[in-house]
């Protein structure tokens, strides 16, 4: 077992982009041990300034869509280019099944491999809150320790998606080829979340369907009503296997990003970043204290055996629940 740490450990540990210690640091900010939390507050306090220069990249879609044989494509081409690249995750299934979408860190083994790349699994917690709130910290700590590139994979299930779009500054949705029924089929939320959207395997026997798709997705993407006044959405193909169309996207999210650094776009988009990270700290930490408050953990029982003969109302049964917590119903 290495010697414990300090704070001072950490914060020059990461100055000098030292790979071991960032891990470190983020087992030390995934601990619930209350003599680490103190560290790990007082160690992003003192990296914030540090922070925010990477280009943060979200990376979603369905499972078996190749999210990690692209990341791995991509990952190794901008390592060539000279980039730092780190990779992270955000699987909310970590949290039952406890294990995790860089399981298949395999799947990426040659960019595992690269002195410039970090990859990082997704932290298994309680919550999906729990997962979220070490994801966002995981990522200033590489934003810290110098990678300007910090890619945030993702499944494409539930409130994982809305939750990495409001950590990233681009949010790029791989998609299957095929076209007209399986369009209708995605949920519509995706695509309104999308910056970019990429048809994966666009390869061999894929590449019409693959063709069709990209052009359904422009035509959908044309109808919608765009996230930022400047930016447009737009849909392209790559073929992660073979490499190809991989110039065409990072091109694509240059030009974001020069989008994104004209104006103030850039500044607004971190404040806008650093207040909704807040609000979600509040409501997750509001939330784990309600369910673990004593008081209304006991009362529980009670007052579902009530809701169950229809003795109650759900909201006399929230505002019982509520002056338990020690607050007043409004
Ligand atoms: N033909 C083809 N297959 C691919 C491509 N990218 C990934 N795959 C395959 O799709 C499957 C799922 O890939 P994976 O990267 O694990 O997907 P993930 O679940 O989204 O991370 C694997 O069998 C890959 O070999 C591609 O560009 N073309
Ligand atoms: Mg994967």
């Amino acid at each position: 077992m290495a010697r414990r740490l300090g704070l001072e450990d950490y914060v020059t540990g990461l100055a000098r982009g030292d790979r071991g210690l960032l891990a470190r640091a983020i087992t030390l900010i995934e601990s619930s041990r209350p003599d680490d939390r103190l560290i790990a507050r007082g160690l992003l306090d003192a990296i914030m300034p540090r922070t925010g220069g990477a280009r943060r990249i979200g990376i979603s879609g369905v499972p078996g869509v190749g999210k990690s044989s692209f990341i791995e494509a991509l990952g190794t081409r901008l390592c060539d280019a000279g980039h730092r690249v780190a990779v992270i995750a955000v699987d909310p299934s970590s949290t039952i099944s406890g294990g995790s979408i860089l399981g298949d860190k395999a799947r990426m083994n040659r960019l595992a491999q690269r002195d410039e790349a970090f990859i990082r699994p997704s932290p298994s917690a309680r919550s999906l809150g729990g997962v979220a709130r070490r994801s966002r910290e995981t990522l200033l700590l590489c934003e810290a320790a110098g990678f300007d590139v910090v890619l945030v994979e993702t499944v494409g299930v539930g409130q994982s998606e809305t939750l990495v779009e409001e950590m990233v500054d681009l949010f790029l949705v791989l998609m299957l080829p095929g076209a007209g029924d399986e369009l209708q089929g995605i949920k519509k939320g995706i695509l309104e979340l999308a910056d970019i959207i990429a048809v994966n395997k666009a390869d061999g026997d894929n590449l019409a369907r693959a063709r069709e798709a990209q052009a359904e997705y422009a035509t959908a993407l044309r109808y919608q009503r765009p996230k930022y006044d400047w930016w447009r959405p737009r849909s392209l193909m790559v073929s992660a296997r073979e490499g190809t169309g991989l110039d065409q996207l990072w091109q694509a999210v240059d030009e974001h990003r020069a989008a994104l650094e004209s104006d103030d776009n850039l500044a607004r988009l971190r404040r806008s970043q650093l207040m909704a990270w807040t609000r979600r700290e509040i409501e997750d930490s509001l939330l784990e204290s309600f369910k673990n408050h004593p008081r209304v953990k006991a009362r529980l029982p009670e007052l579902e055996a009530a809701l169950e003969d229809g003795r109650l109302s759900p909201s006399s049964a929230a505002e019982t629940l509520l002056a338990d917590f020690g607050l007043d119903a409004v």
